[in-house]
């Protein structure tokens, strides 16, 4: 065993926001200091991927379903406007081809958005991309987008550009992309056939004009296309984000993979539609729904078939988000309170963080290894299992501190992550809610066990008998799934 990279991140003080973690012989224990709180056709194994792919991708958390568990990223509201329409955006709010709709975010200069940026890298130093997400379309806000990256690229090299966009002046500024080391650019692309837009897109700005019907489809199509190609050409990393509408494009999504695999896309996310009238928007407020986890992973299943690199570990995170995916520190850095606190970037800190993260890594890979039979075990039953961590790869969170599950599917060859599922949190207070926790049973009523560090004994009992095996344990995700799996096969 490699000594644990706890004993270097805590003997600096810049690093005490950090994760700190220790690994022993046959336990793996996680604690969080004081300052600080996938794929079927799996993009990120290192059997998928070459070495160069792979060390453009090990520190992304979205463009790697491993980095996610250990490496954060932020956001920067920087771009207000918007060229375009999608039904399921109101404007008052981020945009939500990468945000959940209702959050609204601050609205920043790029001087201001640096600032923070070289706040946030030295209080947490595992934080490695820097996005601009919204709230409207970075690229509908070109000179503050770039001047942004500018900043960050000059005051802090180590830290990956990212950019999110719905595609329609991208043709127009990927060499602007490129020059300035962009690696990372997601479009939202909800369809490939412009009738079928008309349905999600009522107008596009364009040109100084407004379009409208399939005239706006076709533009918006085209544009995204010309994009995608464009960003291939250019060598840059394209991830394309789908929103699933039911009845509107879910069926349509299939060939959406299809065309953008062909058109060189590194990964898919296919995203629920969350659409509730409060959100003001068109779909909300005509009743559309959004998919059920089920009908949201079957379509992922059968696109992942298609051997399309599939995300299944997206958050949908606001304009404004801050830490690992399923994370949510931008209260922590809200405007008044970062524009108080000093830079502290410090690169050499940052890599010695980055170094005792990538042993850590090692470890638990050492420990996956460990519960994964010497041959394929073919026809074995799948089932699922939901997980309570803070990161780090580790079942090491309360039940009730939980305010979202990491869903596991685990048969006799292996654990793997397919999705999550957002909770309220059971204890509030100190006491647990009983309407949460018949709520939180219903969100994993297709599990057959929840891992997690503890758990009171009220709540155990009735997850118990509701039909969940519950595994207290704090040890690396994987192994736990495994074991449990082991000793309960003759159930499935
Ligand atoms: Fe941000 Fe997007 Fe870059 Fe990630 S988010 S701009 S690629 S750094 Fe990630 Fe958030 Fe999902 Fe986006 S989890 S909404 S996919
Ligand atoms: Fe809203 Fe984003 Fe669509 Fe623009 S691209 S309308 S900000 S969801």
């Amino acid at each position: 065993m490699t000594p644990p990279p706890s004993s270097e991140l805590l003997s600096n003080p810049a690093a005490q926001t950090v994760t700190d973690i220790t690994i022993t012989k046959n336990t793996v224990t996680q604690k969080k200091s004081a300052d600080s709180c996938g794929c079927s056709t799996n993009p990120n194994t290192s059997a998928n991927l070459d070495q160069r792919m792979l060390d453009r991708i090990s520190k992304h958390p979205c463009y790697s379903e491993e980095a996610h568990h250990h490496y954060a990223r932020m956001h920067v509201a920087v771009a207000p406007a918007c060229n375009i329409q999608c039904n399921y955006c109101n404007r008052k709010y981020d945009c939500a081809n990468e945000s959940r709709p209702g959050v609204v975010s601050e609205l920043l200069t790029p001087e201001e958005a640096a600032h923070k940026v070289l706040v946030i890298a030295g209080k947490i130093p595992q934080m490695t991309v820097l996005g601009i997400a919204g709230p409207g379309d970075p690229l509908a806000n070109p000179e503050k987008t770039f001047r942004t990256f500018e900043l960050i690229a000059d005051k802090a090299p180590d830290i990956k550009l990212c950019l999110s966009t719905n595609g329609l002046m991208l043709p127009d500024y990927v060499d602007r992309i490129k020059a300035l080391n962009v690696d990372h650019v997601t479009i939202t692309i909800n369809m490939v056939d412009p009738e079928i837009g008309t349905k999600i897109y009522p107008w596009v700005h364009y040109r100084r004009k407004r379009y409208k019907g399939l005239e706006a489809a076709r533009i918006l199509h085209e544009r995204q296309m010309e994009g995608l190609q464009a960003l291939r050409e250019a060598d840059i990393l394209c991830k394309v984000n789908s929103v699933m509408i039911p009845g509107i494009n879910d069926e349509h999504l299939v060939e959406v993979d299809r065309v953008i695999r062909e058109q060189g896309a590194f990964l898919h996310n296919i995203m629920p539609l969350i659409s509730a009238p409060e959100h003001g928007t068109y779909f909300g407020l005509t009743g559309q729904r959004g998919p059920t986890p089920k009908e949201l992973k079957k379509l992922q299943d059968k696109c992942a078939d298609s051997n399309m690199k599939m995300m299944r570990h997206c958050r949908q995170c606001r304009a404004d988000a801050v830490g690992l995916l399923g994370e949510d520190r931008s209260q922590e850095f809200t405007k008044d309170k970062f524009m108080e606190m000093p830079e502290q970037y410090d690169l050499e800190l940052r890599r010695e963080v980055h170094a005792g993260i990538e042993r850590f890594k090692e470890e638990i890979k050492l420990a996956k290894a460990k519960v994964k039979p010497s041959e394929r075990i073919k026809n074995s039953p799948k089932i699922l299992v939901a997980v309570a961590t803070k990161g780090g790869g580790i079942v090491n969170q309360h039940f009730g501190h939980a305010k979202e599950f990491q869903i596991f599917e685990v048969d006799a060859n292996e654990a793997k992550f397919v999705g999550h599922r957002k909770i309220d949190q059971y204890c509030q207070g100190g006491y647990g809610e009983d309407a949460t926790l018949e709520y939180v049973i219903q969100a994993i009523a297709d599990c057959k066990a929840i891992l997690v560090s503890k758990v009171g004994e009220c709540p155990k009992a009735e997850l118990r008998e509701a039909g969940l095996h519950v595994v207290e344990a704090y040890d690396v995700i994987e192994k736990v799934a495994r074991e449990f799996y082991d000793q309960h096969i003759q159930e499935f």
